[in-house]
């Protein structure tokens, strides 16, 4: 397998303590599947790569429907309880059975096999059963064709470089390295589709997207594509792009059949429209329904999806507008149509109301609507929660969000259920995520964001996972099966999440981020400005009222949520400034008053920052060098980062408030 200048992260398959997997790996049988087959030829070289890397094994004796002590088996069977792309890990009488419905799920199932390899697990008397929670398991890549990436913290794009498409090793390994976690779809290019990305969809492009779709569907992922909504204008030459217009119709008709004829196996359209500047229905008076569908009906000949963006709010408000709300724009703009969409569109929408906060409440469209296909979309990027400088694990988050329950039914109503179809029966559900990656040696700038890399597929291929059993295994298969290594680089892990909200923006305001870059302190950077995302503290208190005596944002949820968030005493706390506006001197729960909340966690945000330092260096002799160092470099950015913020928010709101801190700590 070709192997570049770049690392293997998850796939390193380095030396690991053999308990008992050689005896089964060496002697395999294929029954059932192919192996001239793309896929299950992939998933056989990941097994050859997997087994000598690990356990020195050289090669294995392949067998097609012979017994063996490894088998690869279709599952069929009325009484299979393995479902599409799932796979089943099965130990009995010294015969180890890997079992799939498809191809797709062999290769998980190959990944599954040598992930406890790697986590040098006993393999005897294994039985378990793995199928995927979600139908689509999406990476989203804000990659442009120019080789930037909209907030990128890893370097450039491996997709794209001067306006070109790339299709090399490291494009075949960041397919093996997803698809080994489970994801089954990839946008390679940004949603806001400008310049040479809207001519991704003409003959300029066609043919390396296909080459890289191909690639992709070794691996069962299907490629996508982010489109611009006003291709009819800027490609076509027409006048409009008005979704209702026949002429607009056909010229997306001719271009989605050219497309299709050169890229069978694309996956379909992700669409960001009336957001953000980028062109959509609104111009011409139609509903989001009217454009998502005319494309839907369009692209549906070819089993194509339109995956359409909820992200549509005013970003030119005037601050001076107090009855604006942008937490409510997502709803009031989508709502409405709830049952008008096609079924091959779904519709995707960012966790929280506003934008991949550090805490945000979850978007009252889970919930909202029930005629509708939804797929969520988190922010594996760490655009808000530092960049992948400071340290944050985002699956306690994204758990938090799965968790949800919208009470838009007596049972069966978590997002978790929504996005898996559970809840209203249909098909096209999903979860994606906006990628962290570039083309840094290590893919994620720092190497602990590369936790979140991993732990996004693992959590969108099974819900049931928790954050920590998620970060124990990618410390397992990527820095060491050492116990101390495990449990300290947990603790790190798990507490970076509190300990980033901690020293940034408190009880889920959210912002107070410098504009534009949007990394470090800047309280009032966005409180004058037209993104609609507002604080509005004075000498007396801070807050959004969102309640039914404010914006009425909380309205938007069903009961009982909708009561808790509108009332100050049951709000969730870590919510409060959300949906309130509270006085500096109000009691919180713990008995502290708000000002002396925001001080004491901003103090304890940056000890707390200390601590992780503390612990990573006690690893010092447990890691390899390089990564030891690039993680420690950055923690001193997280920790001049933290102090920052610290001292910013803290003189902040002493000089706004006047109330002192009661420890008499040191406020500027
Ligand atoms: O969070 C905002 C980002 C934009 C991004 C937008 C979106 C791709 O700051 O950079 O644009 O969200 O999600 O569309």
């Amino acid at each position: 397998m070709e192997q570049g200048a770049w690392s293997q992260l998850w796939l390193a398959y380095e030396k690991r303590q053999d308990r008992g997997a050689g005896a089964y790996v060496a002697d395999v049988a294929l029954n059932g599947f192919s192996g001239e087959h793309r896929t299950v030829k992939r998933a056989l070289e990941e097994l050859q790569a997997g087994i000598r890397g690990m356990l020195g094994i050289e090669g294995y004796r392949l067998r097609e429907t012979a017994e063996a002590t490894l088998v690869l088996k279709r599952g069929t069977g009325a009484d299979q309880e393995i479902q599409k792309e799932g796979f089943c890990l099965l130990e009995k009488d010294g015969v180890l059975t890997v079992e799939a419905a498809d191809e797709s799920g062999l290769l998980y199932g190959v990944a599954g096999l040598l992930r406890l390899i790697a986590m040098e697990k006993s393999l005897a008397g294994i039985c378990s059963l793995s199928n995927p929670s979600s139908p689509l398991r999406m990476y989203d890549h804000w990659d442009n064709m120019d080789g930037s990436i909209e907030r990128g913290y890893s370097g450039h794009s491996f997709f794209f470089r001067e306006n070109e498409v790339l299709v090399d090793g490291r494009t075949r390994d960041y397919a093996r390295l997803v698809s080994s976690v489970g994801i089954n779809g990839v946008v390679i290019n940004n949603v806001n589709v400008k310049q040479a990305a809207t001519w991704l969809i003409t003959d300029r492009y066609l043919d390396k997207v296909r080459e890289l779709a191909e690639l992709f569907e070794d691996y069962g992922i299907r490629l996508f594509l982010a489109v611009n909504y006003a291709s009819p204008i800027e490609l076509g030459g027409l006048e409009s792009a008005d979704p209702l217009d026949l002429e607009v119709q056909g010229w997306w008709r001719d271009r989605i059949a050219q497309v299709y004829q050169a890229v069978p196996s694309l996956g379909g359209f992700l669409v960001k429209a009336d957001s953000e500047g980028r062109p959509g229905p609104f111009t011409y008076g139609r509903t989001q329904a009217d454009g998502a569908n005319m494309l839907a009906r369009l692209i549906e000949p070819y089993g194509g999806l339109i995956l359409w963006r909820c992200f549509v709010y005013n970003c030119t408000q005037d601050w001076r507008d107090r009855k604006t709300d942008r937490a409510k724009a997502g709803y009031d703009s989508f709502i409405g149509q709830d049952g008008d969409y096609l079924d091959n569109v779904i519709l995707q929408i960012k966790n929280g109301p506003m934008d991949f906060q550090i805490r945000e409440p979850v978007s009252p469209l889970f919930g909202g609507m029930r005629k509708t296909n939804q797929m969520l979309e988190v922010q594996v990027a760490q655009e808000y929660t530092g960049q992948q400088i400071d340290v944050c694990y985002l699956i306690p988050l994204f758990r938090e969000v799965l968790d949800f329950d919208t009470y838009c039914q007596e049972d069966n109503a978590l997002v978790s259920d929504i996005i898996s179809g559970h809840t209203f029966g249909n098909q096209n559900t999903g979860i994606a995520a906006v990628c962290n990656t570039g083309d840094d040696f290590n893919w994620t700038g720092s190497d602990l964001a590369a936790a979140n890399f991993y732990g996004f597929g693992r959590l969108a291929f099974c819900h049931g996972l928790t954050a920590e059993e998620i970060a124990e295994e990618w410390i397992r298969l990527t820095l060491s099966n050492e116990e101390e290594v495990v449990r300290k680089v947990k603790k790190i892990l798990l507490c970076s999440r509190e300990v980033y909200e901690k020293y940034t923006s408190p009880l889920g305001i959210g912002w107070m981020v410098t504009p534009n870059t949007h990394y470090g302190c800047s309280v009032d950077g966005y409180e004058y400005s037209r993104w609609g995302t507002y604080h509005r503290a004075d000498h007396l208190g801070i807050g959004v009222d969102r309640s039914m005596r404010g914006t009425g944002y909380a309205g938007q949820y069903q009961k009982p949520n909708a009561e808790r968030y509108d009332s100050l005493q049951d709000c969730p706390e870590e919510l409060l400034l959300f949906f309130h506006r509270v006085p500096y001197l109000h009691r919180l729960k713990s008995g502290k008053t708000l000002i002396q909340h925001i001080y004491d966690t901003h103090f304890e945000g940056v000890e707390e920052v200390e601590e992780m330092i503390a612990l990573w260096e006690s690893l010092k002799e447990s890691i390899s060098g390089e990564v030891y160092d690039r993680v420690r470099e950055r923690m001193d950015r997280q920790l001049e980062n933290a102090r920052e913020w610290r001292d910013q928010v803290n003189a902040y709101f002493y000089r706004k408030s006047g109330i002192p801190d009661e420890k008499g700590r040191e406020i500027y």
